[in-house]
This record gives structure tokens, C-alpha cells and sequence, in this order.
């Protein structure tokens, strides 16, 4: 029994499944977890001492590596002042300051602990706001585990194929309602029935969550229209895609203005961090300033809004977003001609850097694509990465994230890897 083995057995007594969030326990991909001890940079050790060059990034937060230097004195710094105060703290203004500066779409912002609590948080504000009660959320995109979300939703759901959850009360659920990503004409239909009770359209606006998903030309566009026609507010999750496709997330890439927007991941520098933000006229329905309530212990807490802060400032040096794209284009170059190579059929969607390699043919635009795609085979070529030396999300439904500690030398090991995984 290797050492991360005999944890995973320990957990499972403890813990369930041995995990605390359900992807990490390879139920996708059969298997046990290494257990890792240690990230630096663009790679993790495991502790049985096996290195990995990681392209989980924790889920998307890591975009500058693990252990960034400037990200760590930051914590240091700040825990050196106390863990948590439940009492105002100037970093709470200076990770709004800067998140504002950064989204023009947001005027206010309001932190919270998780991505799951930005986007309960925000659907809540939208329905306290328009005084509205049902929501619109797309097949395959994931926005936490809230119970009203919890429908047609991808990640883990997707992954253990559970159709929703047990726990969710079907009153719960009454007013969510679903369409096809990358389909207007579905969202056409849905609000020529329910246009006067909707909410809010909620969408990832690119979709991170049943493996990476791109909006088709005009997608996100036609979403901002419909919403507006509909009296509904627009809300982009940019929990994955916010700082990641750039500064100003994919509103700015794509140049559409949600009402209201989702962020977690890389503002929370890797600590437990959320956040939820959109015009001020909205953002003053919330709690003290308004009606909506809403709350948190660990809201802003100052350990993660030092890191965010930190985080946010080392992405502003020139050139950083350029050279990620850049990176992520000849890693899912490489790995498309090394398929090739073997005859495997695959689909690799990548934007900025984010990929998913979907082991299809076509083009993977919506939820059904998604999920045609050979998860076995995704299983046999995730381990035979794994043996490799490289970690990749353990789940076919997930994106991969590149960050700016993964080096040329990293891609073309990767590539390597990846050559003899296809053969396999
Ligand atoms: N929901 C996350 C993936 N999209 C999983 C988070 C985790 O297990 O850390």
C-alpha cells in the first residue's frame, strides 16, 4: 500500500467517499487520489514523493503556481495581524478597489467565502431586486451546490451521473429552469412562457464545468437581448473565467455587460474566497444598505483578501494573459498532434488558459456534445498521464488550467506523455 492509499483508506473512515468535495476522490476515472503534500510552482508532490506537473491548479484558482512567492508573504504578513476579526479590515476595500477597477460592470462587490455562496447569493439579490421568482441556468453549466442549482448541472454532478440530488426539495427546484448552452432559440421559447416570472438567466459565459465550453459568435450577445426584453438581469459566473481570460474576465473578452457578476478562484489568491458584484442600483438591495440579507463570518476575511490582493497586483505586470494564451495554444497543439499520432479521436476546446481534451469527434458546443464524448477512454489516458507525471483533472467533465509557472519545458513533457498515454 502506497502512502496517499493508506490516507485515502483512513479518510474513508472519517470523511465520505474520503473526500470534502466529490471530483477529488476519482470516481470518474476508478482508482485512489495521490494525497499531495507540497505545490511549488507548476507542479505538486504527492506523499509517496512522486512529482506532477499540475494542470488542476486547485480548480482555477492557481493561475500564478502554487506557492507564489508574493501571494505567501502576503498571508504571512496578514496572519502575523490575526486570522479574522468579524469586524471591517482595510484589505476588504483594497480587494474591492481592485476588482472594481478591474470589471467595469461591477460598481459594487460583495465578498463571501465560496463560489457556491457568490452565485446563491446573487440569485437571491436578483430575485429580491425584481421581485421575480424563477431563474434560467443552462445544461451542463455548474454554479455550486446550492439547492436551487442543483439542476442539469455539470462538474460533479455531471460526473457521478447523479441527475440532481436527493436532499432538494422539488419546491426548491420549481423555479429553475434550464435550456441548452449555446442555444438562443431554446432561451426564445423558455421566456415567451415564463418571461414575465423570470429572474434572472444565469450563465458561465464560457463553460468551465462540463469540460471547456465555448459561447458560440453572438451567444452571450443574444443572452444580454432576451434578458433585457424579458426585464430579467443577466448574471455571468465568472467563477473560472474571472482574471482568467484576462483583467476584466469574459465579459470584457466578449464585450457584454452582465448585470451581475460571480467571481471566486484567483481573486481569493487560493484561499477560500467569493464574490459577487454588478451595478450599484442592484447592489444596494443587499444587506445593510438594503432588504436582501445576506452574511458571512469569513466574509472578507483578512488572510484571503491579502492573497487576493496580492494575487490581483502580480496580474497586472504586462504581457501575462498573452503569454498564457500563447502557452495553452502549443500545450493543446502538441497534445492534438500526438493524438493524431495514434489515431485517437479528440476535441480540444481552449480559450485563454483553459482547455478540456473531450475524447470526440466534432465539436463540443453544448451539454449533449459534452457528454457523448468516451469517458472511458478519458479514464485510460488520465492515468496513463498520471503514471507520467502529469495531473490532469480526474473527471472528463472539467476544464484544465495552464498557469504562468508552467514552463515550455512542461508543455513538451506533457506532449511526450501524452504520445505514449494515446498508444496506450
Ligand atoms: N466543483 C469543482 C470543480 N468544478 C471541484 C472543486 C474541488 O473538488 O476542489
Amino acid at each position: 500500500m502506497t502512502r496517499s492509499e493508506e490516507l485515502f483508506a483512513r479518510a474513508q473512515r472519517v470523511i465520505p467517499g474520503g473526500v470534502n468535495s466529490p471530483v477529488r476522490a476519482f470516481k470518474a476515472v476508478g482508482g485512489s487520489p495521490p494525497f499531495i503534500v507540497w505545490g511549488e510552482g507548476s507542479h505538486v508532490r504527492d506523499a509517496d514523493g512522486r512529482s506532477y506537473i499540475d494542470y488542476l491548479g486547485s480548480w482555477g484558482p492557481l493561475i500564478l503556481g502554487h506557492a507564489y512567492p508574493d501571494v505567501v508573504q502576503a498571508v504571512r504578513d496578514a496572519a502575523l495581524s490575526g486570522t479574522s476579526y468579524g469586524a471591517p479590515c482595510p484589505a476588504e476595500v483594497e480587494l474591492a478597489e481592485r476588482v472594481v477597477r478591474s470589471m467595469p460592470s461591477i460598481e459594487k462587490v460583495r465578498f463571501v467565502s465560496s463560489g457556491t455562496e457568490a452565485a446563491m447569493s446573487a440569485l437571491r439579490l436578483a430575485r429580491g431586486f425584481s421581485g421575480r421568482n424563477k431563474i434560467l441556468k443552462f445544461e451542463g453549466c455548474y454554479h455550486g451546490h446550492a439547492d436551487g442549482l442543483l439542476v442539469a448541472a455539470g462538474s460533479g454532478v455531471a460526473t457521478l451521473g447523479i441527475p440532481g440530488s436527493p436532499g432538494v426539495p422539488a419546491g426548491t427546484v420549481a423555479d429553475t429552469l434550464t435550456a441548452p448552452y449555446n442555444d438562443l432559440r431554446a432561451v426564445e421559447e423558455v421566456v415567451s412562457v415564463h418571461g414575465r416570472d423570470l429572474a434572472a438567466i444565469i450563465v458561465e459565459p464560457v463553460a468551465g464545468n462540463m469540460g471547456c465550453v465555448l459561447p458560440a459568435s453572438g451567444y452571450l450577445e443574444g443572452l444580454h437581448d432576451i434578458a433585457r426584453r424579458a426585464g430579467a438581469l443577466l448574471v455571468f459566473d465568472e467563477v473560472i473565467t474571472g482574471f482568467r481570460l484576462g483583467l476584466g474576465g469574459a465579459q470584457a473578452q466578449y464585450r457584454v455587460t452582465p448585470d451581475l457578476t460571480c467571481l471566486g478562484k484567483i481573486i481569493g489568491g487560493g484561499l477560500p474566497v467569493g464574490a459577487y458584484g454588478g451595478r450599484a442600483d442592484i447592489m444596494g438591495r443587499v444587506a445593510p444598505e438594503g432588504p436582501v440579507y445576506q452574511a458571512g463570518t469569513l466574509s472578507g476575511n483578512p488572510l484571503a483578501m491579502a492573497a487576493g490582493c496580492a494575487a490581483l497586483d502580480a496580474l497586472r505586470r504586462p504581457g501575462i494573459y498573452e503569454r498564457l494564451s500563447a502557452l495553452t495554444a502549443r500545450l493543446a497543439g502538441g497534445l492534438a498532434a500526438a493524438a493524431k499520432e495514434a489515431g485517437a479521436e479528440v476535441t480540444i476546446n481552449h480559450v485563454a488558459s483553459m482547455f478540456t481534451l473531450f475524447f470526440c469527434r466534432g465539436p463540443v458546443t453544448d451539454y449533449r456534445r459534452a457528454k457523448a464524448a468516451d469517458t472511458a477512454r478519458f479514464a485510460r489516458f488520465f492515468h496513463g498521464m498520471l503514471r507520467r507525471g502529469v495531473y490532469l483533472p480526474p473527471a472528463q467533465f472539467e476544464a484544465a488550467f495552464v498557469s504562468l509557472a508552467h514552463t515550455d519545458l512542461d508543455v513538451d513533457a506533457t506532449v511526450r506523455a501524452a504520445r505514449e498515454a494515446f498508444a496506450e
